[in-house]
């Protein structure tokens, strides 16, 4: 019989730096009495990410997904875009809400993102984009992807929602492709409270991307495009500062709780672990997804999913169903059949990872899952 755990042990949890730290914030926050609207605190913010990148070209926003519809918007990105299915779903929103067609293509295997080779088959005289997504955070084939779009003059477009630390040759993925989307939202490794970032080669967008985060206003008298709403308050962006001096710590820890999990379910028949990066990309570790294969493990991922919640072990099924299957989405035609992403989807779940996690958890969690397989393996 296998122990419940006492509390629940949730696929995340958001790191919070020390509140005496958050409190000292606050009093210059109630001193200045600026809540919102570009405060002093989000502009320190902005600056400090623009140091830490490298770039000038970032501008914040109060979520994400609104960080990518007014990037797509501002871009002034028409027609056919070609995306992923296997995604959470503010992606393809991001997309509707620019009366953009998505045209779904298929991932890779091995990490799960957009295969270049379908982007490529999939481009026709509509398509101006390629929105790819960052996946867990491991990167796109950022090289083959930017060779598509420069051959085919469209503009390439990243969400990188999960991606905030990840770098390819010392160089953050916020330098790769003409925009990328960031996010900050609590459930991520690295987070505002809410919040997103945009990241973008043509600094002429700036001023762009703020009229648009600000309903518009030039001054107080001018408004010269339809804007609307979506300014970082002062309370995210000090949540922003705070926990961007713990976020080595942060990927530290990840890639010790990610060793574990390695270690203890390589040689569990039916789990599969996506193969560690290239030795040029530093990980960020904010996902540890693994992929339940029914017939090697001797139960379906939804069964071991429900298994693990009654030992209250919270795992999820990002990202499951695809976007294609939605409802609202379920009726854009697409060319593609996208076999790897509806296996994958039927496969894959996210197992609990974040800073506070202890190793033993971990272990817990591991023996557990062996110690399924070989009960559903014996009963087979
Ligand atoms: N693009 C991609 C690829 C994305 O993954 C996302 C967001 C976006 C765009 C849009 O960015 P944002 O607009 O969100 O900035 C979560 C997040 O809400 C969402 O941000 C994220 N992706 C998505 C993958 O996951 P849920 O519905 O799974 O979250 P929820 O509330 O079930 O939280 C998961 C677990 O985290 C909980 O079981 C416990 C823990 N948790 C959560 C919160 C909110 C905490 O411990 N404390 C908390 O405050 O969507």
């Amino acid at each position: 019989m296998l122990k419940r755990f006492d509390k629940p042990v949730y696929v995340t949890r958001p790191y919070l730096p020390p509140i005496e730290e958050f409190v000292a914030g606050l009093k210059e926050i109630w001193d200045s009495q600026w809540l919102t609207n570009n405060g002093p605190v989000l502009q320190r913010y902005a600056v400090q990410l623009s140091r830490y990148l490298q770039t000038n070209n970032v501008c914040l926003f109060n979520n994400g997904t609104l960080a990518l519809q007014l990037g797509l918007q501002g871009m002034g990105i028409s027609g056919e875009v070609i995306t992923t299915p296997f995604t959470f779903v503010a992606t393809t929103h991001a997309l509707f809400w620019n009366k953009l067609r998505p045209v779904f293509v298929d991932i890779e295997p091995d990490h799960y993102t957009l295969d270049p080779e379908k982007v490529e088959a999939a481009i026709t005289p509509w398509t101006s984009a390629i929105l790819a997504v960052h996946v867990f955070g491991y990167p796109c084939n950022v090289k083959e992807l930017a060779d598509i779009a420069r051959r085919h003059k469209v503009a390439l477009i990243y969400d990188a929602a999960h991606a905030f630390g990840v770098e390819i040759d010392g160089r953050s993925l916020a330098h790769y492709g003409d925009m990328n989307m960031f996010s900050f939202h609590a459930t991520k490794l690295y987070h505002s409270i809410e919040g997103g970032m945009l990241t973008f080669r043509d600094s002429g967008l700036k001023q762009v991307f703020d009229y648009l985060k600000n309903f518009g206003f030039k001054n107080e008298v001018e408004v010269v495009m339809p804007g609307t709403n979506a300014k970082m308050n002062e309370m995210q962006a000090l949540m922003g500062i705070l926990v961007l001096k713990h976020l080595d710590e942060l990927i530290e820890k990840g890639r010790v709780i990610e060793t574990v999990y390695r270690e203890r379910l390589a040689d569990v028949p039916g789990i599969r672990i996506p193969p560690s990066l290239p030795s040029n990309v530093r990980y960020n570790y904010g996902y540890m997804p693994v992929e339940v294969d029914e017939a090697g493990f001797g139960m379906s991922r939804d069964q071991l999913y429900e298994q693990l919640k009654k030992l209250n072990i919270h795992a999820r099924r990002y990202f499951y169903p695809l976007v294609s299957d939605f409802a609202c989405y379920q009726n854009v035609q697409t060319r593609d059949p996208l076999t790897v992403a509806r296996g994958v989807a039927k496969r894959i779940l996210t197992l609990p990872t974040y800073h506070a996690i202890s190793e033993e958890t971990v272990e817990r969690i591991c023996l557990y899952i062996s110690e399924m397989r070989a009960s559903a393996g014996s009963r087979a």
